[in-house]
């Protein structure tokens, strides 16, 4: 199977770290949805990172169900799923917090650096830094309820987290600072000295 896409998205990247800690072999190919348009096009006419296609040359696309098909493929015991109806709650719920940090990091970056400057509306850019501050926050007091587990070992929820954060950092980093949200920044430097992030590296 091959996952198309580059590693410079959180979508990618989680896809990426997922299947590793899942024990999935995946080819990955570095395409650009913007640079390399016209080719990733080719593959899925859709043009979204992550896009996974299988063996048959089915193609599937969004993250949480490409690891769904992931999850379904490996071993139960690798799933990086809780099956206790209440952990798994607090996962799910960790990881919509973290792929809404994520999503709305990708839409100031596109808002940043597509638009031109003239044509910005500032009270959406409001909007959106908001919410996404508003996801780190949530983010920040569900690990002072609860920390995630930093004993060498990742779920999901962790993988999204520590993905997310690095993610905007990466691209939008005057949105965050490890003062405002240092839960979430140990967590973060934890999960990225872990083999399989210093293995998958934003590039
Ligand atoms: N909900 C999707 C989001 C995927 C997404 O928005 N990926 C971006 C790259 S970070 C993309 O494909 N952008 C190109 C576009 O939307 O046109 C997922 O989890 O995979």
């Amino acid at each position: 199977m091959k996952l198309i896409g580059m590693l410079d998205s959180p979508f990618v990247r989680r896809v990426a770290i997922s299947a590793k800690r899942l024990g999935i072999a995946l080819e990955h190919e570095s395409v650009s949805v913007f640079r390399t348009f016209e080719q990733f096009r080719q593959i899925n006419p859709v043009v979204k990172a992550p896009t996974l296609v299988l063996d048959d040359g089915e193609v599937l696309m969004d993250s949480t169900l490409i690891i769904d098909y992931l999850e379904t493929l490996a071993k139960p015991d690798r799933s990086l799923m809780p099956t206790v109806i209440e952990q798994r709650l607090r996962s799910l719920r960790l990881i919509g917090l973290a792929l809404a940090a994520s999503e709305k990091s990708v839409q100031l970056y596109y808002e940043r650096n597509l638009r031109p400057a003239e044509i910005q509306y500032g009270p959406w850019v409001e909007r959106v830094e908001g919410q996404l501050a508003a996801a780190y926050q949530a983010l920040e007091q569900e690990l002072e309820k609860q920390p995630l587990k930093t004993d060498g070992s990742i779920d999901q929820s962790g993988i999204t987290l520590a993905v997310a954060w690095s993610f905007t950092h990466y691209v939008v980093p005057d949105q965050v600072s490890s003062e405002r949200f240092p839960r979430i920044a140990a967590f973060t430097d934890y999960a990225e000295g872990l083999e399989v992030f210093v293995s998958t590296p934003i590039d």
